[in-house]
């Protein structure tokens, strides 16, 4: 867990906490009129505890945004707060000439973030990296934000796109119903958790309209579709067609009412999330047709009967075993549906087909129980992967904009959020380690980078402590042992090895590790990862079966004979596998493992985050039933601890988010200088500022510094408002930092200059534009 900042080291630390959490409570009793705080880099001093007393404050007078110097602070309602995302609203933050000093929201960050694209601020690219613990909010608000910049961004209505359902905006939204009813389910932290990661990139062109986007998803837990966890459920899409079918699709789909379905857990829970309407309403929009809508639903109910297909053991090794009682109906309805041959299905379940020698001879071998179900889920997994990606690149032809119609994008990152249940698997691996990612993207981005860079450019700078998670990502991915190496390894050797020999091997070979956890008490072979969002007892048994994810060729063969147009484009006919024809002995490459590719991609994805400008949301979940109006001041406490909040706001506070190239600067203000001539000369008193640029500017820019000199003389009479100590100017060897609100100034000053220089045809104004 996160260390809190002191000076007197990690001795006291326990000692202290302890103390701190006695006085929590009588501390947070006290009345305080905190609400109003906008920012908490304004709380005094920043601690926890004022912080979350700030936090409690503003929540309870329903105030959920809040910022926290370069981060905004998102607060979950746990309600519907409709007046807080009405267009009006947007266009209010959109139109205001300094939205930051509207309330915070999140539409003052979409509003800086649409506004950055277009100015001097390096690079062009933005991104907005909304993270939080699962139910915490993230994608309410990347959906919150999508309908920000279709509203702002949106193309002036034209002929060609009279209909607003056929708008490019309206498309990009409609993505979310559909991706959300195939890629979330309800589980025991969120009742719409998203099972996938999702980036997705709004395109804008010169004018900074909307012109097309791009989804990129990470990840889908697919082991969902054919195993849930008790209490949990299946995807939505599975509940929608049970219940939002009509009568005559109930016929087609063979999904009479109230018929039971081994995978459809818990289908009593009516969720909010089981709006069919919505999910074909938006399929319609993004070019799928009625037509195609019924193939995919027909696979699916296809997928729902196959669960039902139960074996019972074989008492003789050598013969297949027997489907059970009630078990032949669900196979001849779900081998109908999917356009399968009944025979062929069955057997390809109940039978291996075993290639081995030089020769690649054939050997086929009855399965276990135990193999049958594997394969049987193993079938609908691969089904139900390849049509989310399938759905994922139709949407993407849909929306995707020309690539020379676009010059600049605004990223929207939606992951989902750290887990931590009794019992933890590969998939919460990989959900953690991605957002153990993301907290070191924001670590060295925002905390390390900037601290550095300041030493690099020789700001004088006193430095914050803050808590790195590399270690623990070492633990999971380094090199050249990890969690993720070992798992690995034990793929490649393909060796028997049972879930406690699994937990020796990594307890043993990572024992140095500070991020592995101790293990004393769990009955179940297990190892504990102390991730930054705090520890996660992962057990052991399965990992390696399903980092292989291995998909016996005959499943794929066997989808690549049905008759279903939709399973066609799924499984395409392959010509004959390369290294079958192969000389004999050659073996093929080893098949890349679940955490290989799922780190590849993160590391791709990262990326393209560093090289853009991001942006930060923290959503906060202030209680785990879900409930409004109730502040559980321990669990929020624990997320405000796990992100470094504190340490954030310390940084922020002292920090100069803004920086621009000497030559940028230059090239953008020096025209600032021309206001002399436009105002009362000679008027113009030192700014507030001028001492502190004069401490800071560097002797070898002589240009830079009479720009400097002289726009700092020029700007009270340019800007609307006084310029302040708190609006510092810092110029390092190559960049200038400013706050947010200098920026503004110096904006401020420019779009003045420039609307005075229109008026005046003796300046040559155009030179300026
Ligand atoms: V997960 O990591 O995908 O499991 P998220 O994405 O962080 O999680 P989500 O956005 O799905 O959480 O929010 C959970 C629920 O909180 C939503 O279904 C809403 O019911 C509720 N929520 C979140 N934000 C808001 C809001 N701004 N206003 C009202 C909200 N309700
Ligand atoms: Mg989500």
């Amino acid at each position: 867990m996160l260390q809190q900042v002191d000076d007197q080291g990690s001795g006291s630390d326990d000692q202290s906490r302890a103390s701190f959490r006695e006085d929590l409570q009588e501390f947070l009793g006290r009345e305080a009129p905190l609400h109003q705080l906008d920012d908490l880099t304004k709380v005094n001093p920043v601690t926890l505890e004022t912080v979350l007393r700030c936090l409690q404050a503003r929540y309870m007078v329903d105030t959920f945004y809040t910022n926290a110097g370069c981060t905004l602070v998102a607060l979950n309602p746990f309600k519907p707060v409709r007046q807080l995302y009405t267009p009006e609203l947007m266009r209010e933050y959109h139109t205001a000439p300094q939205p930051q000093r509207l309330k915070p929201h999140i539409f003052t960050l979409a509003e800086q973030t649409y506004r950055n694209v277009k100015s001097l601020i390096e690079p062009v690219n933005q991104s907005i990296v909304v993270s939080g613990e699962s139910g915490a909010g993230k994608t309410w608000t990347s959906r919150c934000l999508m309908k920000f910049y279709a509203v702002v961004a949106a193309a002036p209505t034209s002929w060609e796109s009279p209909r607003i359902a056929e708008r490019i905006e309206q498309r990009i939204l409609n993505s979310n119903p559909v991706m959300e009813a195939f890629g979330n389910a309800c589980t025991l932290r969120n009742n719409n958790s998203s099972r996938f990661g999702k980036f997705i990139q709004l395109q804008l062109n010169r004018a900074q309209q909307m012109t097309g986007a791009e989804v990129q998803t990470y990840l889908l837990e697919k082991t969902r579709v054919a195993c849930q966890a008790s209490s949990e459920r299946n995807f939505h899409i599975f509940y929608q067609i049970c219940k939002g079918a009509s009568e005559d699709e109930r016929l087609q789909w063979h999904l009479p009412k109230g018929a039971t379905f081994s995978w459809l857990p818990n289908p009593e829970r009516t969720l909010e999330e089981d709006c069919f309407e919505v999910t074909r309403e938006a399929m319609l929009h993004l070019g799928i047709d009625t037509l195609t809508q019924n193939n995919i639903f027909k696979v699916l109910a296809g997928l729902l009967h196959l669960g039902n297909v139960h074996f019972a053991d074989s008492e003789d090794e050598a013969q297949p075993c027997q489907l059970m009682h009630d078990a032949k109906c669900s196979l001849r309805t779900s081998a109908s549906l999917l356009r399968l041959r009944e025979d062929m299905l069955l057997e390809t379940v109940q039978i291996r087909t075993i290639r081995a020698g030089r020769q690649q001879q054939v050997f086929q071998k009855p399965c276990s129980r135990a193999e049958c179900d594997t394969r049987r889920d193993c079938l609908a997994k691969v089904v139900y992967a390849r049509l989310f990606d399938w759905l994922v690149s139709v949407i993407n032809s849909s929306i995707c904009a020309d690539p020379d119609s676009w010059t600049a994008f605004i990223g929207l990152l939606d992951v989902y959020g750290f887990e931590s249940f009794p019992d933890n698997s590969l998939e919460q691996l990989c959900i953690n380690y991605a957002n153990e990612k993301l907290q070191q993207h924001f670590v060295v981005h925002y905390l390390r980078a900037q601290q550095e860079e300041y030493t690099l450019e020789g700001l004088e700078w006193s430095f914050v402590n803050y808590q790195d998670n590399q270690t623990c990502l070492d633990l999971i991915e380094g090199s050249p042992i990890s969690v993720c190496s070992l798992l690995n390894e034990e793929c490649r050797l393909n060796r028997p090895s049972s879930a406690a020999q699994l937990q020796t091997r990594i307890e043993s070979a990572l024992a140095t590790s500070p991020c592995l956890g101790h293990n004393k008490l769990s009955q179940e072979p297990s190892f504990i990862v102390v991730h930054y969002a705090g520890p996660v007892r992962y057990l052991t048994a399965g990992l390696v079966e399903k980092n292989k994810d291995p998909v016996p060729p005959e499943l794929i063969e066997l989808l690549q004979q049905s008759q279903d147009p939709l399973l066609t484009v799924l499984f395409p006919p392959q010509p004959k596998e390369k290294t079958q024809e192969e000389p004999s002995g050659q073996s093929r490459a080893p098949a890349l493992t679940v955490v290989s590719k799922f780190k590849a991609s993160l590391e791709q994805l990262l990326l393209v985050l560093h090289s853009t400008t991001p942006h930060y949301i923290r959503c906060i979940k202030p209680n785990s039933q879900g409930q409004p109006q109730t502040f559980l001041q321990e669990e929020v406490l624990s997320q405000l601890e796990a992100c470094g909040l504190v340490e954030t706001i310390h940084i922020s506070a002292a920090g100069f988010p803004i920086r621009v190239s000497h030559q940028n600067f230059v090239e953008r203000y020096s025209l600032l200088r021309r206001l002399r001539s436009h105002t009362p000369s000679g008027r113009h008193s030192l700014c507030a500022a001028r001492g502190r640029a004069g401490q800071l500017l560097c002797p070898e820019e002589a240009t830079l510094q009479t720009v400097l000199q002289d726009l700092l003389h020029a700007l009270p009479a340019l800007t609307r408002r006084a310029v302040t100590p708190a609006d510092p100017l810092h110029c390092g060897k190559t960049k200038v930092f400013m706050t947010e609100s200098m920026l503004e100034l110096l904006e401020d000053g420019r779009a003045r200059v420039l609307e005075q220089c229109a008026r005046c045809i003796q300046c040559g104004w155009r030179r300026h534009q």
